[in-house]
């Protein structure tokens, strides 16, 4: 059965501006083209716009202070002295309570809002801006469409979410993600009476969003191929294949870690390896990033369009209902070809 594309035009609203990294400010990479990139490629599919979901979800995979931040930080951005002082509107922190400066002692919650952004943000890469909650919101909403569609049976749904998600914790956003939509969906796909669910990460990067809200969870499960972490990837502390969870999530998380340069061949054993990790859960979740792609700025790892394809044929054998959630893929001209392929792979399998 042809896949449909969930969809909001909302997730057009969030302008990157920049990225702040190693100090130096550069283009911003997630782009609003992006949707559009995507709905042009699979533009032969049943588009579905999303639809408005109440906070349920949302509040059992973020704690209420990150979403009630997101949703109110610009405004007082704006309301404070920031666009005459610095000369920007994005809300940027600059200064972290991390444990190098905690030592152990519980932090008041900061005053101003350029230091109680670094409560919440955790790099600089990753800018608020007007718009950047709407969209971030709206992203929500097409996971949740989408798991609305598969909820009722053997069917598969693809939610072009945009801002990605995956490297938002429960707590914090970076990583040019704000709110974990993959995680929102394996939430959904739980709540909706599918006993286990898994998650299988394809983006070029650790989801080390996803991984740390299901860490200690065995009802959803979280496994990743991504560029070695220990190669000096972001998200860097975080996608070690010994990290496998704990507590009532001990085992079930797992990461394969790949060299740079990889290309189909070794990229797809390690697809197999995580197929076979997830085909006995209910329902399955795919962080669908198109960066691993050889033609991405942003990964060094060297996939092609009939390794997106054939990784789509692998996920989609396993005839489990699916909610396939946009993840990263830079590469303007090619992103849309690549989810096209993918989708096009798990179609024909499933
Ligand atoms: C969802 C996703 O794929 N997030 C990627 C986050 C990793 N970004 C790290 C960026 C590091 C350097 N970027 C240089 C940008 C030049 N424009
Ligand atoms: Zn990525």
């Amino acid at each position: 059965m042809p896949i449909p594309v969930v969809w909001s035009p909302e997730t057009r609203r969030h302008e990157p501006m920049r990225e702040v990294w190693v100090g130096v400010p550069t283009d911003g990479t997630e782009l609003p083209q992006r949707v559009d990139l995507i709905l042009e490629a699979t533009a032969a599919r049943e588009r579905v716009e999303a639809v408005a979901h109440d906070d349920g979800p949302l509040l059992e995979v973020h704690s209420r202070e990150l979403v009630e931040h997101l949703r109110s930080v610009h405004a007082e951005w704006l309301s404070g002295p920031y666009v005459d002082l610095v000369g920007q509107d994005r809300v940027v922190p600059y200064a972290f309570p991390t444990p190098a400066m905690t030592q152990g002692m519980p932090p008041t919650r900061a005053a101003a809002t350029h230091g109680r952004a670094g409560e919440f943000g955790y790099d600089t890469m990753t800018l608020v801006g007007p718009g950047t909650w709407e969209a971030a919101r709206a992203a929500v909403d097409c996971a949740l469409t989408a798991a609305d569609l598969v909820a009722g049976g053997p069917r598969t749904a693809y939610a072009l979410c945009r801002p990605p998600g995956h490297h938002a914790t429960r707590d914090g956003y970076g990583g040019s993600c704000y709110l974990n939509n993959a995680a929102v969906a394996a939430q959904a796909l739980r709540d909706a009476g599918h006993d286990t669910v898994a998650v299988v990460d394809l983006d070029a990067h650790h989801g080390n969003g996803t991984q740390a809200i299901f860490w200690e969870r065995g009802d959803v499960r979280y496994g990743s191929l991504h560029v070695d972490p220990g190669a000096g990837w972001f998200p860097h502390w975080f996608g070690h294949a010994h990290e496998t969870g704990t507590g009532d999530g001990a085992g079930a998380t797992r990461n394969l870690p790949l060299p740079e340069g990889t290309g189909d061949g070794p990229w797809l054993e390690a697809v197999r390896a995580l197929a076979e990790y997830a085909g006995d859960a209910e329902a399955l979740v795919v962080s669908l990033g198109v960066d691993a792609a050889a033609e991405d700025p942003e990964s060094p790892l060297q996939v092609t369009a009939e390794g997106y394809a054939a990784a789509g044929r692998l996920l989609g054998s396993l005839g489990l209902p699916a909610v396939l959630v946009q993840e990263g893929g830079y590469h303007l001209a090619t992103i849309g070809g690549l989810v096209e392929a993918y989708l096009h792979g798990h179609e024909q399998a499933s």
